[in-house]
């Protein structure tokens, strides 16, 4: 059973990986995603040039009843020269994402120049979809700051790169980004992020459960599945066909990795649930995953990539 993806030139023989954000901020961490036998790739933390401490805790916390999470980690990371150096001496067969989410576009600019310049030869994620710097709006819900800074990076840069997106929720608005992501070369676009500035109360005590920003935060897991899957599907119905599509959000089951899949998703990213559960969770997904397939006697990923039927 093939359980491969493409991105441009580069081969996943798995199709999960972890989310950016979960168990990806150290080295021992990536190394633990990079060495499971169901994993494609790893995706780093977002980095930003200078490290960053985050926000103050509690600032993670899962809901009852597998409906998910909530965060404001607030961009913790080790710094952008961490991970250039990770990249630089690790040596794997799994093609690596590098995720940066500079706090301004001459942040993320000078990084990219790095990136350039440098001999990494992995993908590049810039993230336009964190919801949790305190005065910083999610980049990409303003369509025009978009657009101006897809246009600087693709000025200069050559290497394969995507953009993390937040979840939209209107059908404007999902014509609209992908008129503008349709002028660049991308590689991917990866979606959904979580959805932003949720809030949380906890029963016993009629209190927010995260500290900043007084409980507000971004919701991962079960909660936003329908909303993820929502923006795979509409985004691959509208970008150009070789802006390959990564599938996060809502991931716990390997039928909601299947469904992702015929949404149109060529990987699949793991968050909530892998923080939830930790490493193992890929083996259980990828044999949950091929067990549908089995039963519906279809013999590779590709089969039934973007076949969601409509009712006509
Ligand atoms: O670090 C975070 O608070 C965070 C980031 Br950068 C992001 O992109 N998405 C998220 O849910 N949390």
């Amino acid at each position: 059973m093939q359980l491969t993806a493409n991105i441009q030139s580069y081969n996943f023989d798995h199709v999960l990986l972890n989310a950016a954000g979960v168990m990806c901020q150290t080295t021992a961490e990536i190394d633990t995603v990079l060495a499971s036998k169901h994993t494609g790739s790893v995706v780093t933390k977002s980095a930003t040039l200078a490290n960053r401490k985050g926000n103050p805790s509690p600032r993670y916390y899962e809901l009852k009843n597998g409906l998910g999470t909530i965060n404001s980690m607030g961009l913790p990371n080790e710094g952008f020269d961490y991970y250039m150096n990770y990249v630089a001496t690790k040596a794997t067969e799994k093609p690596i994402f590098f995720s940066i989410g500079g706090l301004s576009k001459s942040e993320n600019i000078n990084m990219l120049h790095q990136l350039q310049d440098s001999d990494f030869a992995g993908l590049i994620e810039l993230n336009l979809s964190c919801p949790n710097v305190p005065g910083k709006p999610q980049t990409a819900y303003d369509f025009e700051t978009t657009e101006e800074i897809l246009t600087d990076v693709f000025s200069f840069f050559k290497k394969p790169l995507g953009v993390k997106l937040p979840p939209y929720f209107d059908i404007v608005h999902f014509d609209m980004i992908a008129s503008i992501l349709n002028k660049f070369p991308l590689a991917f676009v990866n979606t959904i992020n979580s959805i932003g500035n949720g809030l949380v109360i906890d029963e016993a005590t009629d209190t927010v459960v995260i500290k900043p920003k007084d409980g507000f935060g971004g919701i991962g897991g079960t909660l936003v599945k329908a909303t993820a899957l929502a923006n795979v599907r509409a985004l691959r119905q509208r970008l150009n066909e070789d802006i390959k599509i990564i599938g996060t959000g809502g991931v716990t089951t390997g039928r909601d990795v299947y469904e992702h899949i015929l949404c149109g998703a060529d990987l699949v990213e793991v968050g909530s649930q892998l923080a939830i559960e930790g490493i193992e969770v890929f083996e259980r997904l990828e044999n949950e995953l091929r067990e549908i397939l089995t039963e519906k006697g279809y013999h590779s990923l590709a089969e039934v990539r973007g076949q969601l039927k409509v009712i006509s």
